[in-house]
């Protein structure tokens, strides 16, 4: 069989995922989706207070569609470890006028980083398309029905403890059994109250609740993660375990990011989320090549 036939008739699952979203698909077949970090928020660990003025999140939301994300992560709570809970009305404040510039002027699919139910249906109806949920549908018992009712993809992401207690000490047996254990156990939930297989995502949760050597045994433990047969997302930007191996600050941390995306597109990840678009997408498009092999046709002027 030519390998052109073996792509068309080989299942989805072997080369990778589409999710379909209200505004277009999330395309993953034999590439690494990029979805592109706007921290509405005062006080978020790498880029607090820089996209709080909606005009300015949404310019910056432009700038990495352009560069290549496949999607848009709208959040309006941070949660760093230690960072304090606003409220939904807060929340909402922040978010949704973002929301709303931005579908104004693109069909880019959206996310809303959120884990509350009422953040989430007004996201949705301001024209975002998939929630991402870091307490994977536990924070809120509301979440769960607001999604599959919806329709929508959803994020569960995996993460010991809250946002408050996470980093006090995080101890696991088996981090990377436990991870897959969770997420698989969560999914199950999700499929029980009506979330259709095909819109769910499975995150490990980099740094939320885990230590360094945590954070290094799941990027390496990817492929059992994959394994459990949805798309994988993993988000590790910036993230205090590239400061703590390179002992560098949040803004220092590009080349350490970029090393982990790429690690994590090797080790099974389907979308990675980044703060760094245009140098994340560079950087993916080699990894690709060497994942699933290089693109048929090179629009090439350089040798
Ligand atoms: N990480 C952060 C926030 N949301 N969502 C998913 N699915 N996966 C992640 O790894 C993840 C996430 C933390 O990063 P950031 O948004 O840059 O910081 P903050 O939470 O301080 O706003």
């Amino acid at each position: 069989m030519s390998r052109e036939s073996f792509e068309k008739t080989a299942p989805a699952a072997a080369s990778g995922f589409i999710l379909t979203t209200r505004h277009g698909v999330v395309d993953m077949v034999r590439r690494t989706a990029i979805m592109g970090v706007i921290n509405v928020t005062p006080d978020s660990f790498s880029d607090g207070g820089r996209f709080l003025d909606a005009d300015t999140a949404a310019a910056h939301g432009a700038r990495l569609a352009a560069e290549g994300a496949d999607i848009l992560d709208i959040g309006g709570e941070s949660t760093r470890p230690g960072a304090k809970s606003i409220t939904a009305a807060e929340e909402n404040r922040r978010v949704l006028p973002v929301i709303e510039r931005l579908r104004a002027n693109s069909s880019i699919p959206i996310s809303i980083d959120t884990v509350k139910s009422e953040v989430a249906r007004a996201a949705l109806e301001a024209g975002a398309d998939i929630v991402n949920d870091v307490s994977a549908l536990r924070a809120d018992p509301a979440m769960a029905a607001l999604v599959a009712r919806e329709g929508v993809p959803v994020v569960l992401m995996h993460m010991q403890g809250t946002p408050q207690t996470m980093q006090q000490n995080p101890s696991y047996e088996n981090v990377v059994e436990e991870v897959a254990d969770f997420l698989k156990q969560q999914a199950e939930k999700a499929s029980a109250v009506g979330i259709a297989a095909d819109n769910v995502v499975i995150d490990p949760g980099i740094g939320f609740g885990k230590n360094l050597d945590h954070n290094l045994a799941l990027l390496r433990g990817l492929p059992s993660l994959a394994a459990l047969g949805f798309p994988l997302l993993v988000g590790a930007s910036r993230k205090a375990f590239i400061g703590r191996i390179l002992d560098l600050g949040p803004d220092e941390r590009l080349e350490g990011s970029l090393a982990a995306a790429v690690a994590a597109a090797l080790g099974g990840a389907n979308i990675v989320r980044v703060h760094d678009v245009k140098q994340a997408a560079r950087a993916l498009r080699v990894a690709d090549a060497l994942r699933f092999g290089a693109p048929e046709r090179l629009e090439t002027r350089h040798a």
